[in-house]
């Protein structure tokens, strides 16, 4: 059983979320006796394995990569089917983890939170939900996720529409039948290629629209056989061993040469090599210099683009699926099975809606300024109000009244991407600044470092721990001048906290940190090792 908290507080602990990082966090702090309760706004654990089941949803890092490192006889137990596992399964193994631990008595579902106000007095924050109950807590953690408030597109009309319409990450529980439907897909990114090459054989007639083409590569999945299983497993803390060392925690890590540091023989041989194996390798694990050095990237991008034009039959289709605007890598790279060959389908048709632009949506489906589409189902592959949206939604109130949305109107602030001035005991699990790459190892990292904050704070009676403004300043500047020079930080996308569908996000900003996930995590340490003395403790 847990402690009761200090003070008449209701909890020591809210955490603001149930999907990966929230699970982990509630597991960590129960084992320092804190009274803990998690208010998830779904109806179970997941988060963005509950919300995105949308067809085809998959993982494109390895399965044994991406599950939790921190017990032995969870990775013992558990058994991945595929190298890169669907999101049935992956939700069946957040359930499995909940049931393991006993996650769900200390979760409370159908809770969305819409404010949390810190009170000063007591050194404490009062969370209020939706259904304006209120619960107080010594210590606030933000697992709230990057990607999960999604944002559907502003089209006029868009409420007339009579067919059916979901937004990929607010999917039904129940399968949609597809057979012999007019279907739409908006949207070509990760989300929108895993759904368009999933349902395209199923539907009677695709149309995709989309706006910018994006570099997709292959994912080469398969089922992991039994021998495959046992060599996973046997080799699970090395491969973790592995995670900690590269780049952004993947199994792939840059290859020390630059692209000109090789013949154009071995240039091509390499990138072909890279291109037939699985997962992020050829984005991840390509020369060092693809993603900061023009032409090294456009030696990979025409590479790409030859494969492009080699799978899609139609020449004029191929150049539409070619992107002009971007180079390979530059945008979070979308991993594909048969996605290219989906244009090669007599059922399926590419608009390229910076030709023909969407006027509005109709009750039949779809105007392009060149034609009228009827439609059964409309898809939304739209994305998200990524990183800070999911914070625009609540309305957070930090010490004297300081409004966080106020604070991060020009771009956020934090310091090592946990924290952030005038918001003490509030501490932040995959927000803005912090390294994400493959992001349950992120997540561990992120977790035990703020349960170590916690468990420092207990052991030595501090009830008020805050970034200081310095603090804050001196992180925003390093993740700044990290970002200088890397390609993706010239192109509009989430990752640079574009969106076009939401007011005020029009302007790139850094949100990401883009350092070596080494780097930050030995920044981390040292801060802990420390006694956290950049922190004002109190
Ligand atoms: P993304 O990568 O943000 O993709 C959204 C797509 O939707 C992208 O192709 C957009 O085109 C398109 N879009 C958005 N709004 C519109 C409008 N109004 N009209 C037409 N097309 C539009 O989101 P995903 O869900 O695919 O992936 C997000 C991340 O989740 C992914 O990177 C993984 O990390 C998991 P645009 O490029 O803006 O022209």
């Amino acid at each position: 059983m847990s402690a009761a908290p200090q003070l008449d507080l209701d909890y020591d602990a809210i955490v603001i979320g149930a999907g990966l990082s929230g699970m982990y966090q509630l597991y960590r702090l129960r084992e320092l006796d804190l009274s803990v309760r998690v208010f998830e706004a779904g109806t179970n654990v997941g988060g963005t394995w509950y919300w995105n089941r949308y067809p085809g949803a998959r993982f494109d890092s390895e399965s044994y990569s991406y599950g939790y490192s921190f017990s032995k006889e969870l990775l013992e137990e558990w058994e991945w089917s595929e190298h890169f596992a669907g999101q049935p399964e992956t939700l069946r193994y957040c359930n499995y983890v909940a049931d393991k631990f006993d996650l769900r008595r200390d979760i409370r579902f159908r809770s969305r939170v819409t404010a949390a106000i810190y009170q000063e007095d007591t050194r404490s924050w009062r969370i209020t939900l939706e259904d304006g109950s209120h619960h107080t807590c010594r210590f606030l953690i933000t697992a709230i996720g990057p990607l999960s408030t999604p944002t559907l597109p502003r089209i006029e009309g868009r409420d007339s529409f009579q067919g059916k319409s979901f937004h990929t990450a607010r999917w039904p529980h129940d399968p949609v039948d597809f057979t012999g439907k007019r279907v739409a897909v908006i949207g070509t990114g990760a989300t929108g290629v895993q759904t368009i090459q999933t349902i395209a054989s199923e539907v009677g007639h695709l149309t995709v629209f989309q706006r910018t083409p994006n570099w997709c590569a292959p994912l080469h999945n398969g089922k992991i056989d039994a021998e495959t299983q046992r060599k996973i497993k046997a080799g699970y803390p090395e491969m973790f061993r592995r995670c900690q060392e590269t780049f952004a925690c993947f199994i792939h890590t840059p290859d020390p040469r630059g692209a000109f540091e090789v013949s154009d023989e071995e240039r091509e041989a390499f990138y072909e090599k890279l291109y037939g194996e699985r997962g992020f390798g050829i984005w991840q694990g390509n020369f060092r210099d693809i993603l900061i050095d023009r032409k090294a990237n456009a030696t990979i991008s025409d590479f790409v683009a030859r494969k492009i034009r080699q799978r899609v039959k139609d020449p004029k289709v191929a150049e539409k699926l070619i992107p002009r605007n971007h180079g390979f890598g530059t945008r979070r790279l979308p991993l594909e099975t048969f996605y290219y060959e989906v244009y090669n389908r007599d059922n399926v048709e590419l608009v390229d809606i910076t030709e023909t632009p969407i006027e509005r949506i109709t009750p039949a489906g779809i105007k392009t300024s060149e034609r009228e589409f009827e439609f059964d189902i409309i898809i939304y592959a739209t994305g998200f109000d990524a990183i800070t949206g999911s914070f625009d939604k609540i309305d957070f109130r930090g010490a004297g009244g300081a409004l966080l949305k106020d604070k991060w109107k020009s771009g956020p602030s934090t310091y090592l991407g946990l924290m952030i001035d005038e918001f003490p005991n509030m501490m932040m699990l995959m927000g803005p600044h912090t390294a994400l790459g493959n992001i349950p190892r992120s997540i561990e990292y992120s977790v035990d470092w703020v349960t170590g904050l916690i468990r420092f704070a207990r052991d030595n009676g501090l009830t008020r721990l805050e970034a200081t403004r310095e603090g804050v300043d001196d992180w925003t500047d390093h993740v700044k001048s990290l970002g200088v020079g890397l390609l993706s930080n010239e192109v509009d996308s989430w990752m640079t906290g574009i969106n076009r569908n939401v007011e005020g996000k029009q302007t790139r900003i850094i949100a990401r940190y883009s350092g070596s996930a080494p780097a930050y995590r030995a920044r981390c340490d040292e801060v802990a090792a420390k006694g956290y003395d950049e922190l004002r403790l109190a």
